[in-house]
């Protein structure tokens, strides 16, 4: 493997900080290594284990190269030449070394040429759209694609497919933060400071957030605050790395964070700690909010948490009196039914006391994936237009309409939620899917559902480097492109916007993701709307269709991006430097004033009962990636963690009479699984944590509850009830 082109300088493809990396030629195979760079500003010099490891899936044997479809589930109606279709043993070695437990054994996929896949793809489309009308195809993306590719997808929905059903993994991910942000600010860009800003902070509160384990070339900043004598509160229900550092670490039970934060708020409240003016200028809402707060005295919320009073008081105070303080909040206590609500008390907390919109201050929903955050602005949500719009607005259909030339009538509603959209499909309503750069079946809760739903389509079309879980289900499996293959512009965290070049050439006959999309417009009889030169044509019209939006990124271009390494929305002009620091004067609601919302905490959709007497959590370990598609395929990585482990308190070992080399049977209303276990002091002692990486039998997200955020449609990946037994070693 060589560097087919210029570019050397890339950026990590998995989490949200989004690290630059520099490939250098090295001896040996595969003769290209990862170095940091030295260069980008976020992370300077530095990569975790994922992104030192991050070429090795792109080089991977098992990568598809060709277009795919299953012989034993597809019969093309087209005579494809000699040459044109055949056995790929690639095709077939990928799926026997991967799978070898896949549906029909010994695997049926035959490669094709893309003219064919293509035709072959969209006549299918037609035909099930002429039956069954528009909205019976649908379009399930990904938070690693670029901001381009997140547009486009998002636009061949309502453009190329006309249809309302479109959505995305990052529903799994910042759904509830980014409703939250909208209701208590009326803007939602994740962090609402740079992290450059840390080291400012003298309190530090971080909740459901294992930041070490998770963006760990993070904890620099972290550390440094500490160094400058900040003080850093953890709160989890778990020891974990993150919580090593905390001055106080809060070992919540799931569920709580509402009951814990009102505890805080009474407390200051009731000793006169709130930021007065502050809370009298810039908010709404603080009566209501007093009403609220005020049945939660520290007392009580010992007793309901088991938090001691005297803590509850210590922190609140800490807090409220430092000079400057942040409120960084993760998946935690989002990935709840009361997901919204919760991250609408942890952004109390800030407004309260006054600690947004100037320095060494601000609120934070910590963003998961590489584009977790571009890519909930482009469009690529059931409800959004680009430019964080509302699909529902007359006004920015018509914005959006304008620019893509087509009129405003033609768009379609607004669709559902990812897991809702899975739903549509289980229930015969949605016959054809298209995912690009999600694993759902491994992702989503309820997961038997998904698998079981996927097998009804009529046509399932994944667009992947490899044959994941899901892929195993398709019709077609399209070879996609990776990080180091596709040019585009991603928002790392902190709402800064940049680009990244081409390192790589994609392998065997892949496609870039946005070629791809491109020309399946064009066999739809589309193509007049796709037509696009380079990659940077798309984010050119995707600037357009953003301005005047919320996520604005008008004043944001390609060359901006090469001499400026990063600009921060909203940037409405060429002129504009970006907003690094937001709310710094209004917030976004049109009165300018930041929202409070008092909250009466509710119960989980599963709470304990005698039958299911734990709470299973759910999350994520360091050598692994989400559905573990890429990092299980690395070998450094996947060395170390082979399979799931589960966490166990010594008081729920004592109490099921776990012995040496034992396993453990979690079952839950949905389904029974047996997993290794860890025997740790660190978990609250109910509490049981298994990791979500993996499919089939070790594959947690089989026992994981469907309930849903009535607000944002988050599901409860961090609840549900089970039981949990030995298992004889
Ligand atoms: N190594 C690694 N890094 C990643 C990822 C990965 O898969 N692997 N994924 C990326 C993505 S997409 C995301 S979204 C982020 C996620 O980053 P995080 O949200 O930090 O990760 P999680 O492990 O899901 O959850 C964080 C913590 O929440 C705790 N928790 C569980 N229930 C509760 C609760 O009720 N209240 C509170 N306060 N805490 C609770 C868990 O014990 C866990 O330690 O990480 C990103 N970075
Ligand atoms: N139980 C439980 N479940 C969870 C969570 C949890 O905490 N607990 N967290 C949720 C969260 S926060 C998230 S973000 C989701 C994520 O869940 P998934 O969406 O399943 O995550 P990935 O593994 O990133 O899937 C991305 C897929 O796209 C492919 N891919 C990567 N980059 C590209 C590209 O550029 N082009 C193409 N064509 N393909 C690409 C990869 O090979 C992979 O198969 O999981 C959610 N599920
Ligand atoms: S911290 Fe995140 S972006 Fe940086 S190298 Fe690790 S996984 Fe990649
Ligand atoms: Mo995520």
């Amino acid at each position: 493997m060589s560097l087919t082109n210029k570019q050397t300088a890339s950026h990590c493809c998995f989490c949200s900080m989004q690290c630059g990396l520099t490939l250098q030629p090295s001896g040996g195979s595969p003769g290209l290594t990862v170095k940091p760079s030295p260069d980008f500003p976020v992370a300077t010099g530095l990569l975790c284990q994922k992104g030192l490891n991050a070429l090795d899936h792109v080089l991977h044997p098992e990568r598809i190269t060709a277009p795919l479809f299953r012989t034993d589930w597809l019969k093309l109606p087209f005579r494809p030449s000699e040459e044109g279709l055949r056995e790929t043993a690639a095709g077939k070695e990928a799926s026997a070394a991967a799978f070898p437990s896949a549906r029909s054994a010994g695997a049926a996929w035959s490669s094709a040429p893309w003219d064919i896949a293509l035709k072959d793809i969209a006549s299918r489309i037609q035909a099930l759209q002429a039956q069954y009308g528009n909205d019976a195809v649908a379009v399930y993306g990904g938070g690693s694609l670029t901001n381009e590719v997140c547009y486009l997808l998002g636009k061949f929905t309502r453009v190329a497919l006309r249809s309302r059903y479109v959505d995305y993994n990052g529903r799994y991910c910042m759904s509830s933060a980014a409703a939250a942000s909208n209701q208590a600010f009326g803007l939602d860009r994740g962090m609402t400071m740079p992290l450059s800003e840390i080291p400012n902070a003298k309190y530090i509160i971080l909740a459901g957030t294992n930041i070490a384990e998770c963006q760990p070339t993070m904890m620099p900043y972290l550390l440094a605050a500490k160094k400058n004598g900040a003080k850093i509160v953890t709160i989890d229900p778990r020891n974990t790395m993150t919580s090593k550092m905390a001055d106080i670490h809060v070992r919540l039970q799931p569920g709580f964070d509402s009951v814990f934060m009102n505890g805080l708020l009474h407390v200051i409240i009731t000793e006169q700690l709130v930021a007065k003016s502050f809370v009298d200028e810039r908010t709404t809402g603080f009566d209501q909010l007093v009403e609220a707060v005020m049945p939660f005295t520290p007392a009580r919320v010992e007793e309901l948490t088991g938090v001691l009073e005297g803590v509850v008081r210590t922190i609140a105070r800490g807090f409220a009196k430092a000079e400057t303080g942040m409120v960084l909040t993760a998946r935690g206590l989002e990935q709840q039914v009361n997901g919204v609500e919760n991250t609408l008390n942890y952004i109390n907390l800030a407004l309260l006391t006054g600690k947004i919109g100037r320095r060494g201050c601000g609120y934070g929903a910590v963003t998961g994936q590489a584009n977790g955050q571009g890519g909930r602005e482009h469009g690529l949500k059931a409800d959004q237009l680009p430019g964080y719009r509302l699909i529902e607005d007359p006004a920015a259909r018509e914005h959006v309409a304008k620019v893509w030339g087509i009129d405003p009538g033609e768009l379609p509603g607004k669709g559902v939620s990812a897991y809702e959209l899975l739903k549509k499909v289980d229930e015969g309503e949605i016959k054809a899917l298209l995912v690009l750069g999600s694993n759902p079946i491994v992702s989503s809760p309820n997961s038997r559902m998904v698998e079981r739903a996927l097998q009804k389509l009529e046509l399932l079309v994944v667009v992947d480097m490899f044959e994941t879980e899901t892929a195993k289900y398709a019709h077609w499996l399209l070879p996609g492109s990776s990080f180091l293959e596709g040019e585009g512009t991603l928002t790392n965290l902190e709402g800064r916007v940049f680009h990244r070049g081409q390192a790589l050439e994609p392998p065997g006959q892949a496609k870039l993701d946005y070629r791809f999309i491109c020309e399946l417009a064009e066999e739809l009889g589309r193509g007049q709307y796709f037509q696009y030169e380079t990659i940077e044509d798309v984010f050119n019209e995707l600037a357009l269709a953003s301005a005047g939006g919320k996520a604005d990124y008008s004043g944001i271009s390609y060359d901006r991006l090469k001499r400026e390494k990063g600009l921060f929305w909203p940037c409405p002009s060429p002129e504009h430097a970006g907003t690094p620091l937001l709310f710094e004067e209004r917030f976004h609601h049109p009165n300018g004033k930041a929202r409070l919302f008092g909250i009466t905490p509710k119960m989980p959709a599963e709470p304990i009962d005698t039958d299911y007497p734990y709470v299973l959590t759910t999350g994520r370990i360091p050598n692994h990636y989400l559905s573990g598609a890429q990092t299980r395929r690395t070998e450094g990585l996947n060395r170390k963690s082979p399979e799931p482990v589960a966490e166990i308190h010594p008081w729920l070992a004592g109490k099921i009479g776990l012995g040496v080399g034992d396993k453990i049977r979690l079952t839950s209303r949905r389904d029974s699984l047996v997993f290794q276990v860890k025997v740790t002091e660190g978990i609250q002692p109910r509490t049981v944590f298994v990791p979500f990486h993996w499919g089939g039998e070790m594959s947690v997200n089989r026992l994981t509850v469907d309930a849903l955020d009535p607000t944002s449609r988050m599901p409860e990946f961090k609840i549900c009830a089970v039981q949990v037994e030995r298992v004889h070693g």
